[in-house]
C-alpha cells in the first residue's frame, strides 16, 4: 500500500515535466481495496482492471519498471509504449488486463473464468471497476452470465462516490445501494470500508473462499475515496463539484493512517528508503529506454505484448 501510494505520488511530482504524456488516473486515497483484494490472490489467479489500474497492477506484482517505461510511452513499457497508463498487462504476474472503455474489461473478466472453469483449473479472477461502471449494460450482462454459469469470479466495486464530477444521487436512486443493485442478479454481496486494508483482505478472504469451493461469484462493494482529480495529478477541491469538508473527512481517514494507527506498519520507516530508491532505479530505466520504432504503431497492442 506504501509502494503504490509512493509510486503514484512520484508518478504525480514527474507528470508536470511533460514527459510522461498519457492521462493518468491516480488512486492515492484508494489504496487499502487494491492491497487488501490482491493479498488473498495467488500467483496462477489473474486480476482485470479499468482506466485507473495503476494500484491493482502493483498490488497483483506487475513490473514497475515496465509500468513507468509505459506511461513515458517507452518500448519497455508493458505494452510496449503504445498503450499509455490505461493499458497495462503482466501476464508473468497474473495482471491480465486493464482497459479504459468503463465496464469493457468485465467482460473480459468473466471470459477468462470461464476460459479457467472449462479447463478445470483453479484460476480465480478478480476484477476491479468503480461505481460508475453499475451504470453500463454490459456490467449488467456479465454479472448475470457469472452467476448463470457458477463462474469462479470477484466483482470488486470501488465505490468513491464520484463518476468523473457526478455524485451519486443525480445517478443512482437513493433508496439502493450499488451492492443491492449487484444483488438483484443472485450473486452473493459482501460490503465493507474500502479503506481499511485488514478489513478488506478479510472481506476477499471470505469471497475467495466461497468462490474456490464451487459457490460461485461473489460482488465486493468498498467505500474510498479519491484524493486527486479524476484524471491527472493535481487537487480539484476548488472546482465545486465536491466540499472541502468531504474531502477533509476522507483524507483524514487515510488507509495508510488506518494501519499505522494499529501498529501495523512498525517497519514502514525502513521501507520507505528501499520503495524510494526501487522507484528512482525504475524511473532511470524508463526515462533511458527507447521510443518505439514507429513501424510498430501498426500492431495491435496485445499481440505485440504476448508475441
Ligand atoms: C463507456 C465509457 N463512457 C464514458 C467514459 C468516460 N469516463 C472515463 S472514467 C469515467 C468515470 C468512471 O467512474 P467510476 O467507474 O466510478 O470510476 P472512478 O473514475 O471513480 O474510479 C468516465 C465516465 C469511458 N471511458 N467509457
Ligand atoms: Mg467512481
Amino acid at each position: 500500500m506504501l509502494r503504490i501510494r509512493m509510486v503514484e505520488e512520484t508518478i504525480a511530482d514527474l507528470y508536470l515535466d511533460q514527459e510522461m504524456r498519457c492521462p493518468v488516473h491516480l488512486s492515492i486515497g484508494q489504496e487499502a481495496a487494491a492491497a487488501g483484494v490482491c493479498d488473498g490472490l495467488r500467483s496462477g489467479d489473474l486480476a482485470v482492471s479499468g482506466h485507473r489500474s495503476h494500484a491493482h497492477y502493483l498490488a497483483k506484482g506487475g513490473s514497475l519498471e515496465r509500468l513507468l517505461a509505459e506511461l513515458y510511452g517507452r518500448s519497455t513499457g508493458c505494452t510496449g509504449g503504445l498503450g499509455g497508463s490505461m493499458h497495462l498487462t503482466d501476464l508473468s504476474a497474473g495482471f491480465l488486463a486493464a482497459t479504459p472503455i468503463v465496464g469493457s474489461s468485465v467482460p473480459v473478466a468473466v471470459g477468462a473464468a470461464l476460459s479457467a472453469k472449462n479447463r478445470r483449473s483453479d484460476c480465480l479472477v478478480t476484477i476491479f471497476i468503480g461505481d460508475g461502471a453499475m451504470e453500463t449494460g454490459v456490467v449488467h450482462e456479465s454479472l448475470n452470465f457469472a452467476v448463470v454459469h457458477n463462474l469462479p469470479v470477484l466483482f470488486c466495486c470501488e465505490n468513491n462516490l464520484y463518476s468523473v464530477y457526478s455524485p451519486m444521487e443525480v445517478r443512482q436512486p437513493g433508496n439502493r445501494t450499488i451492492a443491492q443493485l449487484a444483488g438483484g442478479h443472485g450473486i452473493r454481496t459482501l460490503v465493507g470500508n474500502g479503506n481499511d486494508a485488514e478489513e478488506v483482505a478479510a472481506l476477499a478472504d471470505d469471497a475467495y473462499q466461497s468462490i474456490r469451493a464451487g459457490e460461485g461469484p461473489v460482488f465486493l462493494e468498498l467505500s474510498t475515496y479519491r484524493w486527486r482529480e479524476h484524471c491527472g495529478p493535481n487537487y480539484d477541491n476548488d472546482i465545486g463539484y465536491r466540499s472541502p469538508e468531504e474531502f477533509d473527512l476522507w483524507r483524514a481517514n487515510d488507509p495508510i493512517e488506518v494501519l499505522s494507527a494499529r501498529g501495523v506498519g512498525k517497519q514502514w520507516a525502513s521501507d520507505i528508503e528501499d520503495i524510494a530508491r526501487e522507484i528512482r532505479v525504475a524511473i532511470e530505466f524508463a526515462r533511458e529506454s527507447p521510443f518505439p520504432d514507429p513501424e510498430t504503431f501498426q500492431y495491435p497492442v496485445f499481440q505485440r505484448q504476448v508475441s
